[in-house]
């Protein structure tokens, strides 16, 4: 029997695939979908204070080789996330789900997070510090100093299982640099990476740009990003503690796909644009060709490739 369970900050998940914060996940109906599907579980949106309609439309576009996206954080707000997880929790005992969250400054993500502490919620927090979709805020995971500082007081506050999600990074001195940072904290895990930010895609025949928000610039998913990931993945895994667990995000387009970032160190494996563009049918899809691949090479658990990249 092959299996793809895996386990975060402790709980165990039947499969190791799911869906990433921002897609299929925005309303109850879009969680019910996952939730129903082969997924091991569910993130939501990132969730803020008060809902927020996001950025002006067309704002999400598909191309060729993956997708261009300036949402701006829509979302129906935490209490409306809180509410669903609580009600999941209440129908599946035993079930773990993840809340993402994101302020806009320090004192919004302790607000969010007394939020989280005041509710029944029994699951794991992902905090995104990587939005590149806000006009006139920076992506926070490139401040250094600002991750700092928003981890000592999440972690002067909040000792329930937190991971964070962070914007990819390019250079081998950034991953020592933020990566000596992280390992500070007891943090559950880091997902790398969110999409790559601030991209243009350009329709040639019209001779414009494929989104309104920002001029067209938007945050890159799907394929281009699947080396941008993998690197992120296997660099973290060389430098965070082991403690410190993966969840890897970016370009998974099959089996193959989850299987590499899983040899790269990944505990998780979260898919977004493909799931945007298939919709949940594709987490059975991407379990079984998994399979596939773990049994044409005698593998029957996760464990026995974990991180086990060879290099030359
Ligand atoms: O909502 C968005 O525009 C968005 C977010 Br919060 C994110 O983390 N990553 C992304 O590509 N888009």
């Amino acid at each position: 029997m092959i299996s793809t369970r895996t386990h975060i900050a402790g709980f165990n998940f039947d499969n190791c695939i799911m869906n990433a914060a921002g897609v299929y996940d925005y309303s109850a109906e879009e969680l019910d979908a996952v939730q129903q599907s082969a997924a091991a579980t569910f993130v939501t949106k990132s969730a803020t204070l008060v809902p927020r309609e996001g950025n002006p439309e067309p704002r999400y576009c598909n191309t060729p080789y993956g997708s261009i996206n300036s949402m701006g954080l829509p979302n129906f707000g935490l209490a409306y996330y809180l509410d669903y997880v609580s009600a999941a929790q209440r129908q599946v005992p035993g079930k773990t789900y993840f809340v993402s969250l994101t302020g806009f400054n320090v004192e919004e993500d302790i607000a969010l997070l007394r939020q989280v502490q005041a509710s029944d919620f029994e699951g794991i927090v992902e905090l995104n510090l990587s939005c590149p979709n806000v006009p006139g805020k920076p992506q926070t995971g490139y401040d250094f100093e600002a991750v700092t500082r928003i981890l000592e007081a999440v972690f002067d506050l909040y000792r329930a299982p937190l991971g964070i999600k962070l914007p990819p990074y390019f250079d081998l001195v950034h991953f020592d640099q933020i990566a000596a940072i992280l390992n500070r904290f007891p943090l559950a895990y880091v997902n790398s990476v969110n999409s790559i930010g601030n991209g243009l895609c350009v329709d040639a025949a019209a001779e414009s740009v494929l989104i309104k928000p920002k001029q067209g610039f938007g945050g890159i998913g799907g394929a281009y990003l699947k080396p941008t990931a993998l690197a992120n993945v296997f660099a973290f895994r060389q430098r965070l503690n082991s403690s410190i667990q993966i969840i890897g995000t970016g370009g998974v387009q099959n089996g193959t796909d989850v299987f590499e970032h899983i040899l790269c160190g990944a505990d998780m494996v979260q898919v977004g644009t493909v799931l945007h563009q298939e919709g949940v049918a594709v987490f059975e899809r991407l379990t079984r060709e998994l399979k596939a691949v773990m049994a044409q090479k005698g593998y029957g658990g996760i464990d026995e490739f974990k991180g086990r990249l060879k290099t030359l």
